[in-house]
């Protein structure tokens, strides 16, 4: 038996040598590219003057992100020239697209090949009939970005790049080879009817085409091989083919004894090798296709768990998107490899890959990594009444689904995300339109997921809904297999705590709903510390807080069948005026993927290894004000992130406490001396963690002097350091004597979903947006009591007054309109008496939202400090930040 095995082992891989079968090669490098479109026939496109670029390539890494408003959304064209050796003729030559977004037009020699619409799913192009064969031939290729009704997504807080933003493959196919048509699928499918502990079956189908001439007898067969390459499973049958034909075949339960069940602890993969062969003695293979199986089942049980391979199975995970700082969305297969790698080792078992199909190697990477994965095509937040939006939906899902459904890693379709936002934020909408978008919805949800049961029917159907009671009333929740909240309490709305309570309620009212909590977490800038976090302050503290009580609240919610963080990663916004413009900052990572703290908590909770993460990383650089004067001392916060019972805290060797953790937490007040402090936490069985902060002490009062640099966040009870300047920017306060802080006026808030301190909208000409965006308005002094000398004194200004008011994300939920009805202001500026600047007017030097900026150098005389006074001429005055720098 052994000696069987071993031989057809090497027969399998010697057979390479005995094969014609396909020719796969990336078409990735040197494609002339031209951004727009062109005026001339396409067989007379000139390139000579566009530039060469490589895929994966994008036309909007730079003006995604530039100060102007919007990113080019329109045509542009790549040509590149491909030799088709006589030797192919008779094959079947194919230009395989992993991705484009979002119609691409090809075109050989000049004449139109095919379109495909869509900008998230793979497709390809049959040149066999067109090509020059013993020639050179020309491929001209036009992808356009532009808004179409009729393709979704329709409007979305990402950003939609345009481009060959994916790989391209070159397939030569001989005559007779597995079906290449079908929604650029592999044209081969791997099912398992039946999986248990003691045996799987196995069946593998699809479609073979015969496109010569004759009929032709052929033998398919699959083998399965495990991870020593051993023969566990084996079939064939004999099939006659039509000339010119496609003729389907089945392998049907292939029994597999005692199989190695795949899960994220033991992502164990097989192997099937298809391959089609002549009918007859030494033929050679025609054509060959190699899967990796996985052998796995899952269900939700009726307490609404989901279970994989028999046991119950929180699913723990996050979302992501598929760009990267400085890339865009055109990446290659490393960067997809590696932040998968990452969201496994942030101790996740799951991912939501919101909210479009991703490259096919993120599919093969969560095979291996052990990842279940929601895979969705983008409805979202919309939809278009059409014939044409819902075909084109309908047939998304079905390439969506038939490209990646032999990966075991998926679990999960889905196909709406937030589908009646834009119903909810559309007051001008009619009753009448309202109801008729409605009722499309509904229908096409329906559709949809009959479509999705029928193309994968051992896979759960999942739509993403808002906190909105509209999903119950319209019986959307009951559609899906599978209910996806996200939910942003006590961000957008309400208090984190209402998070249980919803997910309660929802539960009592439908008690066989399956639920996973699909997106949460607040927008979050490393920049930005707290030591009163807020919702919208957008600090990493509160990042912690809030994803502290989601996760215990989550947690202890035995019929939430999962959930998934949103983001794992910072990603493109175009429209969003956060911290950073145009990104959207809710990932647990930064958007070169460097970590947040919060990552630690996430280690902590759930990988089994020690973990003691002291979560300062992005805040090792503090400013404070002494304790008490004359002390030298500063006492702040200091959390811990672990999954031991207890944790001792040293400052500089001499133990601060020893403390019992609490929900994989635990909290220092540590006394921060003046310089390098060495922070070491431990638990009992020697694993530790370190972290030097170096801590500048303020004095409790400046007259003493020693304050060489201070640097004042205006209006905000956030620090803000900037990377650029290595400047902290402290929180504000008002005036004391002996010290510092503002006369007059008040922080600026305004009242949206939660108060929220500053305006939401970016400021121009700087990178420092939170240190503009807030401000103390009605200001009329600023003092600092420091001992004379010379000073350079710099003051910040922003006016937020935007006269074309502003494009609002309806993600942002925001009802700021503080904008309106406010009095140009003027007014004139003294320091220590002596005027400075007269008749200031913002908007009309500098106009709204620009960043602006003043230095002096001044004199501190006769003990009375520094003061600036601000004398309004018309309307309040502001200021944004100050910083004082002592010139020696
Ligand atoms: C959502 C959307 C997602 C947004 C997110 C946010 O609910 O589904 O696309 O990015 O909120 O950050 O507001």
């Amino acid at each position: 038996m052994k000696k069987t095995l071993f031989l057809l082992v090497l027969i399998l891989f010697f057979s390479n040598t005995l094969t014609a079968q396909r020719l796969l090669t990336s078409i990735n490098s040197g494609w002339k590219f031209h951004q727009g479109d062109i005026d001339s026939q396409v067989n007379e496109i000139n390139t000579e003057n566009w530039e060469i670029v490589n895929l994966p390539h994008t036309w909007n890494v730079s003006d995604a992100f530039n100060e102007t408003r919007g990113y080019y959304r329109g045509a542009g064209w790549y040509v590149k020239k491909l030799s088709a050796p006589m030797d192919w003729k008779g094959k079947r030559v194919f230009f395989k697209f992993e991705g484009a977004n979002q119609t691409t037009e090809l075109f050989l020699n000049g004449e139109l090949i095919g379109k495909h619409l869509g900008g998230y799913t793979g497709f390809g192009f049959d040149l066999s009939n067109n090509l020059k064969y013993g020639e050179i031939n020309t491929i001209s290729v036009k992808v356009d970005n532009a808004h179409d009704g009729n393709i979704p997504p329709l409007r979305a807080d990402y950003t939609f790049y345009g481009g060959i933003y994916r790989n391209v493959w070159l397939l030569v196919a001989e005559p007779i080879h597995f079906d290449l048509s079908n929604y650029a699928s592999d044209g081969v499918f791997i099912d398992t009817p039946e999986v248990n502990e003691k045996k799987a079956l196995v069946t593998v189908h699809g479609s073979l085409v015969n496109n010569t001439l004759d009929k032709k007898t052929v033998i398919i067969e699959t083998t399965v091989i495990d991870k020593n390459n051993a023969v566990v499973a084996n079939k064939s049958s004999k099939l006659v083919l039509g000339p010119n034909s496609k003729s389907e075949f089945s392998l049907e339960n292939m029994e597999i004894h005692s199989p190695n069940l795949w899960s994220p602890d033991n992502p164990y993969l097989y192997k099937t090798i298809t391959q089609i062969s002549e009918d007859r003695k030494n033929s050679i293979i025609l054509d060959k296709m190699v899967l990796p199986m996985g052998l796995r089942w899952f269900n939700f049980d009726d307490q609404n768990r989901f279970c994989l391979n028999g046991k119950p199975l929180k699913l723990v995970g996050a979302s992501r998107h598929q760009d990267y700082k400085n890339l865009g969305n055109a990446l290659t297969d490393d960067y997809h490899y590696n932040d998968y790698k990452h969201i496994k080792e942030l101790g996740f078992n799951f991912v939501r890959l919101a909210h479009y199909p991703q490259a096919p190697e993120v599919y093969k990477t969560c095979d291996e990594l052990g990842l279940l994965v929601w895979s969705e095509i983008p409805i979202v937040s919309g939809v278009t009444v059409s014939k044409e939006f819902s075909n084109n939906c309908i047939e998304m899902q079905k390439e969506h689904i038939r490209q990646t459904r032999n990966h075991p890693s998926v679990v999960l379709y889905g196909y709406m995300n937030e589908v009646i936002i834009s119903l909810q934020f559309n007051r001008r909408l009619e009753e009448q339109d309202r109801q008729k978008t409605v009722n499309r919805i509904i229908e096409l949800a329906n559709q949809l997921d009959d479509l999705t049961k029928a193309e994968a029917p051992d896979r759960f159907t999942v739509m993403a809904m808002h906190h909105n009671t509209g999903y119950n009333e319209y019986g959307l929740t009951e559609i899906p297999d599978v209910v996806g909240w996200n939910l942003y309490f006590g961000w957008y709305y309400n208090t984190i705590e209402d998070l249980g309570k919803f997910l309660a309620e929802q539960h009592n009212m439908y008690p066989n709903q399956r639920m996973i909590v699909s997106e949460y977490g607040p927008g979050t800038d490393v920049r930005i510390h707290s030591t009163t976090p807020n919702a919208t302050d957008f600090s990493e503290d509160f990042q912690y807080v809030m994803h502290a009580s989601y996760l215990k609240q989550m947690m202890n919610l035995p019929y939430l069948a999962g959930f998934a963080a949103w983001n794992y990663a910072d990603f493109g916004s175009s429209g969003r005026a956060d911290a950073i413009p145009s990104i959207n900052q809710k990932g647990l990572v930064n958007y070169d993927r460097s970590e947040k703290d919060v990552c630690g908590l996430y280690r902590a909770y759930f990988l089994n290894d020690p973990i003691i993460y002291i979560a300062s990383r992005n805040f090792t650089l503090r400013t404070g004000i002494e304790q008490d004067k004359g002390t030298g001392i500063c006492n702040d916060n200091v959390k811990i992130f672990t999954n031991q019972q207890e944790i001792e805290l040293k400052l500089d060797g001499k133990v601060i406490g020893k403390k019992k953790v609490t929900d994989h937490e635990v909290n220092f007040n540590v006394p921060f001396n003046n310089g390098k402090n060495i922070l070491t936490a431990s638990d009992n069985n020697g694993h530790s963690d370190q972290v030097t902060i170096e801590y500048n002490v303020l004095p409790f009062h400046l007259d003493s002097g020693g304050v060489k640099d201070l640097a004042v966040n205006v209006g905000s009870d956030v620090s803000f350091y900037d990377p650029g300047t290595k400047v902290m920017w402290i929180p504000d306060r008002q005036y004391t004597e002996k010290s510092w802080g503002y006369i007059g006026g008040a922080p600026y808030t305004v009242q949206r979903r939660q108060l929220q301190t500053g305006v939401t909208q970016n400021i121009l000409g700087t990178d420092c947006n939170p240190l503009f965006q807030t401000f103390v308005e009605g200001i009329t002094g600023y003092r600092f009591d420091v001992p004379d000398g010379q000073y350079k004194l710099t003051l910040l200004f922003q006016e937020y007054n935007d006269p074309n008011g502003r494009n609002r994300l309806i993600y942002n939920l925001s009802t700021d309109d503080s904008s309106k009805d406010r009095k140009e202001r003027e007014f004139d500026i003294t320091i220590n008496g002596e005027k400075a600047i007269s008749k200031l007017n913002l908007e009309r030097d500098y106009g709204s939202l620009r960043a602006v900026t003043f230095d002096f150098i001044i004199n501190a005389e006769n003990g009375k400090g520094i003061k600036v006074n601000f004398n309004p001429l018309s309307g309040v005055a502001l200021l944004s930040g100050i910083r004082i720098t002592c010139i020696p």
